[in-house]
Order: C-alpha cells, then sequence, then structure tokens
C-alpha cells in the first residue's frame, strides 16, 4: 500500500477516534477542554499538515453528519465547525523540525517543536471559537457582561484546557513511543 493510502486511511481513523471523544459529555458546558484535539495533534505531528487539515476537516464533518452542531447562523456554522476544526491541522507546520530532532536524538529540541505545534493549533482553533463567541454568542453572556469578555472567558479557559490536555498527551507519546511521529510509510 502506498504511504498516501496509508495517512488517507489513518487521518479517517484518527477523525472518528477525535469525534468520539467529544462525545465525552461536557459537563462544564463550553468550557468544557476539546479531548479530540489530542489525537488530531498527535496525528497532525506524524503525517504533516496537509493530513491534518484534512482529518480535522473531516473531524468537523462528522458534527454535521452526527447531528451536533450548535446552529445559530450559516457564517457562524462554517467558521466554528469547518474552519476551526480544519485549522487544528496547522500542527502539522512543525512535524518537519519535530521529525528532524528525533532523528538526531534531540530530545529538547523535539519537545520544543510539539510544544509550539501544539500551542499554535489550539490557539488557531479558539481564536475562531472567540471570534464567533464575540459575533454569535453575545445573547449567551451573564446579565452586564459584554460579548467579548464573555467570549474571552468561555473560549480563553477551553482553549487553556485544552491546551494542558494535548501537551500532558504528546509528553507520555514522546517519551514513552516518540517512533509515533516517524512513520515507516
Ligand atoms: C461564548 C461562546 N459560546 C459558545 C461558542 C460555541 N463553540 C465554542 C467552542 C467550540 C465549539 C465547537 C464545538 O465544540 C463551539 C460551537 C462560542 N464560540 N463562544
Amino acid at each position: 500500500m502506498s504511504s498516501k493510502i496509508n495517512a488517507l486511511i489513518e487521518a479517517a481513523i484518527i477523525a472518528a477516534l477525535a469525534m468520539a471523544l467529544s462525545l465525552v459529555p461536557d459537563f462544564a458546558s463550553w468550557f468544557t477542554p476539546s479531548f479530540g484535539a489530542a489525537p488530531l495533534i498527535l496525528f497532525s505531528l506524524r503525517r504533516g499538515s496537509k493530513y491534518g487539515i484534512f482529518a480535522g476537516f473531516i473531524w468537523g464533518l462528522l458534527y454535521f453528519i452526527l447531528g451536533r452542531v450548535y446552529y445559530l447562523s450559516l457564517s457562524q456554522v462554517l467558521l466554528e465547525y469547518i474552519l476551526a476544526f480544519a485549522s487544528m491541522g496547522l500542527a502539522g507546520l512543525f512535524a518537519a523540525p519535530l521529525q528532524k530532532a528525533l532523528k538526531q536524538q534531540q530530545r529538547k529540541k523535539a519537545l520544543f517543536s510539539a510544544l509550539i505545534a501544539a500551542c499554535f493549533a489550539v490557539f488557531t482553533r479558539y481564536f475562531w471559537h472567540f471570534l464567533a463567541g464575540v459575533i454569535f454568542w453575545g445573547a449567551y453572556a451573564p446579565k452586564g457582561m459584554s460579548p467579548l469578555f464573555y467570549s474571552l472567558l468561555v473560549n480563553g479557559s477551553a482553549c487553556i484546557f485544552t491546551l494542558l490536555f494535548v501537551t500532558a498527551a504528546l509528553i507520555i507519546l514522546l517519551m514513552t513511543q516518540s517512533s509515533f511521529f516517524l512513520p515507516k510509510r
């Protein structure tokens, strides 16, 4: 099997796994971390941004297929379920420096690349949710709270919690199975 087919099959599995993790009940409303971000970002660091963006896009589509989309308007949905999810694959921009560092056994450099990738991907995704929050979700702000502050509070918290979860997953995988990031084919 060509490595391209391999990568596409992996992308489909990762999108499904991310969606399954998204079905963990949102115990703290919109503050709940996005657990699915972990497999998506790990995968993006294995296969690069092209496949990462593809997997993120499929993950977003699965929300539509499973009827899990919170719909306020068309532009809000495109922003939050297509752009936001696909943009997490940008973690893959750091796949090359991570893999180079791993091949040269430079563990600190590898960890650094992985952490920058996670920050970049999670911040980019939640920037879109923050923007959507200000534009579309202002009516849900508690009385007297500005939409801007409300969105920053909600999406900023979810962003930090997600980043902590992804960082933990990255560190564990780098320490126990770093060959995950060096696909054989
Ligand atoms: C203030 C606020 N509330 C809700 C949303 C919607 N939102 C936030 C985070 C993640 C997602 C994608 C599905 O998990 C959505 C739709 C918001 N942007 N802002």
